[in-house]
């Protein structure tokens, strides 16, 4: 056993049979991280081996090989149950299980967000209308949060060998993990702060790159949208009914007879002409791009001639290429843990990034195969070629769960080499630990119904909590018609989710945003054009994450983790379970059950928060204890406020956090479209008040040459209320500010406004009851406001 200190507070342990350590290799782990060091003072003895970094101890008994993991005060963090079992080719690891830790994370598991006594498998699985039960599903990602009363440890089980996570379920208080293969390679990270495990974690399989703006826009899609003059129409009838909207997609139909990188001419005649349309009427265009290549020797097929030509192809034990039964029929599948497959992957975009199609749609790529199996069969062989890796084949066993990640990294570095002033947009179903690096995700092929809509908020906060900021699930539900209460709803709520994209499976009822009528259009538009409106919010936390490795859809107790007083997390309790944040400040208030009738509590992590609709002081209901921890008796203590919301389909509770200042934008239809108006800062007075603003051209890479804006504010309040004053920072960076004026509103002052100056100067302004607004301001570098009420003494 190797254990190694790769930073103060990040472990890696390797073990092996033999007195060899496998391979040092990963296809999670960035090279440097994995090579990364820090020098430790080592203090054994005869039973133990021991040695400290300046954040963490770590023992492991002579006898047993047990581990235990301190932190510098000696308290435990981790605990091996049992000693590594290596029986064969398996091996597993048992880790105790504290009654009080709850364990998130692991992609997109579905259940309760808390996987404390679930267990799972990893295998990527094309799971066709999967349910809550459902597992394993389409990603693995082998990676869990702990969180113990406010303490966090990150674990990677880096082996990509199909597995098996039991967190207590089968074995009481006993977390149970095997592989059936590999290496055991397990990276350890410290906390305390689950922020600062999701900050490791960025460092250790790399940061989300900053997607294109347009990707936090609206997307429209069904499978499919059949012809071109349908996602003409559809496009159209979106600007007409002024929803706002930044892409459509092209599902498998563009295509002749399913043949990836084919168009069928006769229903897609011109694809480059609407494109051009599409793009004048500020539309991107995805396009699908399944990965199996229709097996078509002796034809005229570029993909699969110059595929085979290159030797690119997936093998049989026999050394022929394994065909496999897909969507175009007979297929063939890149072997893309090759590099110089991905490379010739990625020439078969050339002709469409030449029409100008701006994002690519990896599906299927679990990979997907009709048959018993449904995928390849573990026999078949993948060629090696990666540096950590040794030159050598491997199973098809060995390379299931990454395969999805590898496709998606091969039209990621396509794009790149492709278009290399622009930023790459790829949408993954299936992937691997580090798959952020290449693409954004969605949860697969999702249901109609109210369940559905509850199981999407647990699954994006487990899917931010292991590393993928940028996820979605069908808006609507893929498989089966909404009703219009349904849609509308899941409409509201996705408006404020990382991807926005309505989708819907073949044969179902429309499920576009003026399906069901005007009435339930109007409500939807609303929702939509929130969304926009806080774009200006939503880019500077999507930009956040690329340093932080921050969700944009966070559980509450990520920011709030000493909310309850035995710090539990929130989010497990069951009237929590439909909340969610949204960066820092924003906390959506879904009723854990959307489809009862009756009204609710929402919880609320702490006193003096605004109704982000209103600006209101919320009124405060009455206080709950919030007992949610799994002990009774445990937990009891601090009350939280609870608001009692009255349900209706209209509306959506949404909070801000007191101190917040949240920057929005005038309504726009397109991200593509210049705001016209000033920048908005909505300020909620309150303590630790701030935020940030930060803006680029949104799609290149010119940031990174300074081309960005950076702004901070700040505000104080006095206790009573009766005085905020608001900083507005400096212009940081050379991208010039598309708005000219700025408008500040203050929530939160007590009383009518009586002065409020800018820099010294009275300033006009309009008070409504609850807020001040000081409608333009000429947006200079740097000012000063403060606005009094007519009790402020001072
Ligand atoms: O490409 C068609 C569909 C797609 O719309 C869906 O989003 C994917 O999850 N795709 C699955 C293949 C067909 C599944 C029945």
């Amino acid at each position: 056993m190797q254990i190694t200190a790769l930073r103060d507070d990040v472990l890696r342990i390797r073990a092996s049979r033999t007195d060899v350590l496998p391979e040092d290799a990963s296809w999670a782990v960035l090279p440097e991280a994995r090579r990364a060091s820090v020098a430790v003072q080592q203090e054994s003895s005869a039973r133990t081996v021991r040695f400290r970094t300046s954040k963490l101890e770590v023992r492991v008994d002579r006898a047993t090989g047990l581990i235990t993991l301190m932190d510098a005060e000696g308290h435990v963090l981790q605990q091996d149950a049992e000693p590594m079992q290596f029986e064969g080719k398996r091996f597993c690891a048992a880790e105790t299980m504290p009654l009080d830790e709850h364990y998130f994370g692991l992609g997109d598991k579905t259940g309760a967000f808390d996987h404390r006594e679930e267990a799972f498998r990893m295998w990527n699985t094309d799971a066709y209308a999967w349910q809550e039960s459902t597992d394993p599903l389409y990603k693995s990602i082998p990676f869990y949060l702990t969180y113990r009363a406010g303490v966090s440890l990150g674990v990677l089980m880096d082996n990509t060998w199909p597995s098996s996570f039991d967190f207590g379920k089968t074995l009481e208080n006993t977390m149970q993990y095997c592989v059936d293969g590999g290496a055991a390679d397990v990276y350890v990270l410290y906390g305390p702060t689950a922020k600062q495990v999701l900050k490791s974690y960025a460092w250790l399989t790399g940061p989300t790159p900053l997607p294109p703006l347009w990707t936090l826009g609206f997307q429209q899609s069904r499978y499919s949208y059949m012809t071109e003059a349908r996602v003409l129409e559809v496009a159209e009838r979106l600007r007409k009914d002024r929803i706002p909207s930044d892409a459509i997609y092209l599902d498998i139909d563009y295509q002749n007879k399913n043949r990836p990188f084919t168009i069928n001419t006769q229903a897609f005649p011109d694809i480059p002409g609407m494109v051009k349309t599409l793009h004048e009427q500020k539309f991107h265009v995805v396009a699908i791009t399944d990965l199996h290549i229709a097996y078509l020797p002796g034809q005229d097929y570029a993909p699969f001639n110059s595929g085979m030509a290159g030797d690119d192809f997936v093998k049989n034990p026999d050394g022929s290429v394994y065909v496999g039964k897909v969507w175009p029929g007979p297929s063939v599948f890149p072997d893309f843990t090759k590099r110089s497959a991905r490379v010739w992957w990625s020439t078969l975009y050339k002709g469409f990034t030449e029409m100008g199609i701006d994002g690519f749609w990896n599906d299927m790529n679990e990979p997907s195969v009709f048959d018993e199996l449904k995928t390849m069969p573990c026999s078949t062989v993948h060629q090696l070629d990666e540096p950590g890796f040794a030159e050598r084949t491997a199973t098809h066993c060995e390379i299931h769960n990454v395969y999805g990640m590898e496709n998606s990294r091969a039209t990621f570095e396509g794009q790149l080499a492709l278009r290399p002033d622009m930023r790459p947009f790829v949408l993954t179903r299936a992937t691997y630990a580090g798959g952020q690096r290449y693409a954004a995700t969605w949860t697969g092929d999702n249901s109609a119904t109210w369940n559905h809509l509850r199981l999407t908020t647990s699954m994006l906060k487990n899917l931010g909590l292991s590393g993928f900021a940028l996820a979605g699930a069908d808006v609507g539900g893929y498989a089966g018609t909404p009703t219009p209460e349904l849609l509308t709803k899941w409409i509201e709520i996705g408006a404020f989710q990382p991807i926005d994209r309505d989708h819907a499976e073949k044969g179902t009822g429309d499920h576009e945003v003026w399906a069901n009528g005007l009435a339930q259009e109007d409500i939807r538009r609303r929702f939509i054009e929130t969304r926009y409106r806080l774009l200006p919010y939503l880019y500077t936390i999507t930009e956040e994450d690329t340093h932080t490795g921050l969700p944009l859809l966070r559980p509450l107790f990520l920011e709030f983790p000493d909310a309850a007083s035995d710090h539990h997390p929130l989010d497990v309790d069951v009237n929590t379970s439909g909340e969610f944040m949204v960066g820092p400040d924003l906390l959506v208030a879904a009723p854990a059950f959307e489809d009862k009738a009756d009204d609710y509590d929402a919880t609320l992590p702490s006193r003096g928060w605004y109704d982000f609709w209103t600006g209101k002081e919320v009124a405060e209901d009455k206080e709950q204890l919030q007992t949610g921890g799994m002990l009774p008796g445990i937990g009891a203590g601090l009350a939280l406020p609870t608001v009692r919301v009255h349900r209706e389909l209209a509306t959506l509770p949404v909070f801000v956090r007191p101190g917040a200042i949240i920057p929005m934008e005038p309504l726009v239809q397109s991200t593509e479209e210049r705001p016209k108006g000033p920048l908005t800062l909505r300020v909620f007075a309150g303590a630790d008040c701030g935020g940030h603003l930060y803006q680029d051209d949104g799609r290149s890479f010119a940031y990174k040459q300074g081309a960005f804006l950076r702004m901070s504010f700040t505000c104080e309040a006095t206790a009573d209320h009766r005085r905020v004053s608001v900083r507005v920072g400096k212009h940081e960076g050379t991208y010039p500010a598309w708005w000219k004026e700025l408008a500040v509103q203050v929530n939160g002052l007590n009383g009518k406004a009586s002065v409020v100056t800018v820099n010294g100067k009275i300033a006009a302004h309009v008070d409504d009851g609850h807020s001040v607004t000081i409608e333009t301001l000429d947006a200079g570098d740097g000012m000063d406001i403060v606005v009094r009420s007519t009790g402020d003494g001072q």
